[in-house]
């Protein structure tokens, strides 16, 4: 018979790793089936989740699974998943610190600098041949600037040492202190953003950072202030945030992420003074390779009762 374990999988993966995924396991395609409690209902045998951090896997779904035995995320963030519930049945679950650090961090520089230098508007300027009747407005000096990180860990430390070479003044804030930095530590988030000309977020999503940026930060950053955000939605308070861009409470913000991807909020579409992406932090081959990868040595490891590389706990 098929001696393939069997894996529930909650969303596609690219083609370099669906391969090697169907040739070790057999796999219930969670995105795929129309009727879920159907598809689950077949998957008393699931051993694994995959899934993704954000997504996750919450407390309803683990019930319905009496034989799974682990959680692999594909990503570092894990906030997706009912740790309550994993816990109280013992599970494992692992994720994808690392690999993807260096992408993420460049992508918040990335978004600093297209935002602070308009480069999005600049190209629309170009492409619609206004460039002809009007010039744009002056943009803002990213390089030498105060630059404020929100969430010292692997991604902050990466950005920090990227804005480095750009000459910034970094200071940040984190939950414990990490005095062996060498950056200006803010006790506050708000203090942080009073001093910064911009601050970039990258927290760990989940209950415990939820709108630690909240209306009194964004206030704090003040109208020549901007905001990246490359964490998850849920560390702003996004309602504040789309007040301060219409009402130039803050200069501007570049986004990754969003609550209620992808449905986010429609006003961000109204906002000029943003720029935009579809939460892709970690959106490299490179990167999304050596996840999969990573993912796959994690339930490979599992199923051959070896230690898990990446375990969250
Ligand atoms: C996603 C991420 O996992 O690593 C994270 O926490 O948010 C991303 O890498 C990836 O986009 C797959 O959904």
């Amino acid at each position: 018979g098929d001696m393939r374990p069997e894996i529930l999988m909650m969303t596609a993966l690219p083609q370099w790793d669906m391969e090697p995924l169907d040739a070790a396991y057999r796999i219930h395609r969670y995105w795929e089936a129309r009727d879920k409690q159907a598809l689950l209902a077949d998957c008393k045998l699931v051993r694994a989740i995959l899934t993704t951090g954000h997504i996750g896997a919450d407390a309803a779904l683990l019930s319905a699974l009496p034989a799974v035995e682990m959680v692999a995320c594909f990503g570092v963030g894990v906030d997706g998943v009912d740790f309550q519930a994993t816990r109280a049945r013992g599970l494992p679950v692992t994720n994808t610190p690392d690999v993807l650090t260096g992408d993420v961090a460049d992508l918040a520089i990335g978004l600093a600098l297209a935002v602070m230098r308009e480069i999005p508007k600049a190209d629309t300027h170009v492409r619609s041949g206004t460039w002809k009747s009007s010039e744009l407005p002056l943009a803002r000096r990213f390089f030498g600037c105060k630059l404020g990180i929100v969430g010292m860990g692997r991604i902050g430390i990466a950005t920090a040492e990227r804005a480095k070479g750009f000459g910034c003044d970094i200071g940040y804030f984190n939950r414990t202190a990490k005095p062996s930095l060498p950056y200006q530590a803010f006790d506050t988030v708000q203090a942080l953003a009073g001093w910064a000309d911009v601050v970039i977020v990258t927290l760990a999503g989940g209950a415990g950072t939820r709108a630690i940026m909240d209306r009194t930060a964004i206030q704090a950053l003040g109208p020549q202030g901007f905001l990246v955000n490359v964490s998850r939605g849920s560390t702003v308070d996004e309602a504040a945030l789309i007040e301060a861009l219409q009402t130039g409470g803050i200069a501007g913000a570049g986004l990754d992420v969003f609550l209620n991807e992808p449905n986010i909020d429609p006003r961000f579409a109204n906002l000029s003074n943003t720029v935009l992406m579809p939460h892709m932090g970690s959106a490299t081959t490179e990167t999304r390779q050596a996840m999969g990868q990573l993912v796959r040595d994690n339930l490979a490891a599992h199923f051959a009762g070896q230690p898990l590389l990446t375990p969250v706990e």
